[in-house]
């Protein structure tokens, strides 16, 4: 009741204080940019989400009266030159408001795509990019917020879960253990395909432990074509007999319990974003203490900073979720913090 009053008050406030009922539209949501890296035909894009709501009530509005434009650094608008988009996205002259719903070879309703020619011709913007939402209604035209996303918060594109993942355990003399998944080709979860080369992953066991590539046990052979070291992440590229992306032999049994996964990467300017870790449980899975986060087969304070690690993104080498989900809703989160503790303390 008391939602109502304010919503009529609210209403009576807009339409009193003008003679005509302007619907703002929302801000756009989720900006951000993504940098697909460089390369000849380097690809990169804006990403936002388009409500199709009025910003004040919420209320649905035609998807026909929408349109956005782009800002760079100083409110700078930028302009779609018939020179570089109207070969492959039919546009006759040059434009600086986008109608929502374009949606040719370079452009859909929340994507702008902005292709570079060379890495001599980098991104127009130096700080930041914006998007502005425009709804034009019987000759009246009004604008969301101009919402900008800054250079520094550039995040690489999230590589796709690997998928088909399959163990053949090996027979000790003629073939060895292999593991295969898809990652082939490698894109991102919306389907854009990343640069092989900033592509890479790693080999995860039984309690989220990275598995190890050892000189020792590789670089006398020449399977591997150049491995210098002990390796925890695979480069994409790396394609040979022994170790391709997608079929991992390994030249001794590898010792793991029950499970193997894998997690891809995509590291652009140093940053990296992650897929999540898929795995594929190969034997049964060992029982677990609740609580036991740490997985050393006891409930000590030790969990307790084990999972405040996880839960602030810094995953420790070993832990089992399975033990971390204190409270059996199915996720870990800081409400298991409050249940291990109170396990903890027996109460
Ligand atoms: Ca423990
Ligand atoms: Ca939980």
């Amino acid at each position: 009741m008391k939602k109502l009053l304010l919503f009529i008050a609210a209403v009576a406030v807009a339409f009193g204080a003008s003679a005509q009922f302007e619907m703002k539209p929302a801000n756009p949501t989720d900006v951000k940019w993504q940098d697909f890296g460089s390369s000849i035909l380097g690809q990169s894009n804006l990403k936002f989400k388009i409500s199709l709501k009025d910003a004040t009530f919420g209320i649905p509005l035609d998807a026909e009266n929408f349109s956005y434009s782009i800002f760079t650094d100083d409110d700078q608008i930028f302009t779609f030159t018939v020179a570089e988009y109207g070969g492959i996205a039919g546009i006759t002259e040059d434009m600086t408001e986008i109608p929502y719903g374009f949606n040719k070879y370079s452009m859909n309703d929340s994507i702008v795509f902005f292709y570079r020619t060379n890495q001599e011709n980098p991104p127009f913007f130096t700080e930041r990019i914006g998007i502005q939402v425009y709804y034009n209604y019987n000759g009246t035209k009004t604008a969301s917020d101009i919402v900008y996303t800054y250079l520094d918060q550039v995040m690489p594109a999230k590589p796709a879960n690997a998928t088909d993942l399959t163990w053949t355990a090996g027979d000790g003399t003629n073939w060895s253990p292999l593991f295969q998944f898809d990652i082939i080709p490698p894109v991102d979860v919306d389907g854009n395909t990343l640069l092989q080369a900033n592509v890479s992953y790693s080999i995860f066991f039984d309690y989220n432990e990275r598995y190890t590539f050892l000189y020792s046990e590789y670089g006398p052979y020449d399977y591997l074509g150049g491995m210098t070291g002990d390796m925890d992440e695979l480069p994409f590229s790396l394609i040979h007999g022994y170790l391709a992306p997608g079929a991992i032999h390994f030249l001794n049994d590898p010792q793991f319990i029950w499970r193997i996964g894998v997690q891809v990467y995509y590291t652009v300017d140093g940053v990296r974003n992650s897929s999540d870790i898929v795995y594929l449980e190969v034997n049964d899975a060992p029982a677990y203490l609740l609580g036991d986060v740490n997985a050393d087969h006891a409930v000590t304070i030790a969990d307790v900073t084990a999972l405040i690690d996880f839960l602030l993104g810094n995953p420790p080498a070993r832990y089992d979720e399975r033990a971390a989900d204190v409270n059996g809703n199915g996720d870990v989160c800081i409400s298991d913090m409050t249940a291990l503790i109170d396990l903890l303390l027996g109460s």
